[in-house]
């Protein structure tokens, strides 16, 4: 069995960047999603699960368990001395590491601590979403500038799934890799080596609760997806409003992921910075397409810590289809 850090070691050469900071980086997220796992999976038993009685810079209700996965991953992440910066969906502004320390070679982090956490309460599988690129060492100290790099420039990307098993996803540009934790002995083992979008794809995944809010190219498209097909039935509605949790079974499956702008959210729900372009990089690197409907999502020039986006991500010609919807319909 393969663990985690020895594929890392046997792929070293496919990492342009230094492979001791690589297998840093992946110490501190193993050593947080261990703990969130254990918090996780006992949330209804500590009393861990519910509202935090705040609520985060989204205005969203922060869980106990987003708070708890925030704090977690920060510190792991500080003290292994290579991450300089740190944003977090729980904290307005970014975390310097260390004001004195230079951020020449070091890595910028950003992350989703707990995705789809108002989920906990129902067990409906939930998610930490991570984001790294190098700083851009413009100046000797750290800028939002450092934060604000559009998504092809990451060097790494992935997800930790809490669901009936832990799965950690992860990019670097060669390919998407899973790992399962062997809960008994803390260890992350190669289960799903060279994940890629099936051929056929069968899933769409949206709220169509939101459907009088969508505009008439996603209304033709949902519409499309539920027609008899020459080549079988319609697709399949699968919807949990868990990005991770829809998007793993999608990229498994064969499915679209659909979060548009609606009259609620007329930019999209979704963050850029530390959902879209982390799920972007390993759906591009699956094989399949991640756009906003009408671009590239890793090409967008973020301006905001904290911005949204719509996102569509999946098997290349589903989104391809809906884009022509938007193209034929929004126009
Ligand atoms: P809605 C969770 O809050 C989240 O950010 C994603 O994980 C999920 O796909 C989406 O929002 C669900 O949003 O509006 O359908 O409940």
């Amino acid at each position: 069995m393969y663990t985690l850090g020895e594929f890392i070691i046997d792929n070293k050469k496919y990492f342009s960047h230094s492979i001791e900071s690589l297998l840093r980086l992946f110490s501190a997220i193993k050593l947080a999603a261990k703990a969130v796992h254990k918090e996780v999976n006992k949330a209804g038993l500590t009393k861990n699960i519910g509202s935090s009685g705040k609520t985060n810079i989204q205005g969203e209700q922060q869980q106990k368990l987003d708070f708890f996965a925030h704090n977690i991953f920060i510190n792991s992440l500080k003290n292994r001395d290579i991450v300089c910066g740190i944003a977090s969906e729980e904290s307005k502004d970014f975390i310097i590491i260390n004001k004195k320390e230079n951020i020449k070679d070091k890595y910028i982090v950003l992350i989703d601590p707990l995705d789809g956490s108002s989920n906990i309460d129902v067990n409906v599988p939930i998610g930490t979403i991570f984001s790294v690129y190098k700083s851009k060492y413009n100046n000797d100290f750290l800028t939002i500038d450092d934060f604000l790099q559009n998504g092809s420039k990451q060097i790494l990307a992935g997800y930790i799934i809490y669901g009936s098993s832990t799965i950690l996803v992860y990019t670097t540009g060669n390919g998407v890799h899973g790992f399962t934790l062997d809960p008994s002995i803390g260890t992350f083992y190669l289960s799903h080596p060279d994940l890629m979008f099936p051929d056929e794809n069968k899933i769409y995944s949206i709220n169509d609760g939101n459907y009088i809010k969508f505009s008439n190219g996603i209304k033709k498209y949902i519409k499309y997806c539920q027609k008899e097909k020459r080549n079988g039935g319609p697709y399949t509605a699968r919807y949990i409003g868990s990005l991770v949790g829809d998007f793993h079974r999608n990229m498994i499956r064969g499915g679209i992921y659909i979060y548009p702008q609606t009259s609620l959210h007329p930019k999209g729900k979704l963050r850029l910075l530390y959902e879209c372009n982390p799920i972007a990089f390993i759906t591009e690197q699956a094989g399949g397409k991640a756009s906003n409907g009408y671009k590239r999502i890793l090409e967008i020039e973020p301006i905001d810590l904290h911005q949204r986006t719509p996102f569509i991500c999946g098997p290349m010609n589903m989104v391809s289809k809906l884009e022509n919807f938007i193209k034929n319909y929004d126009e």
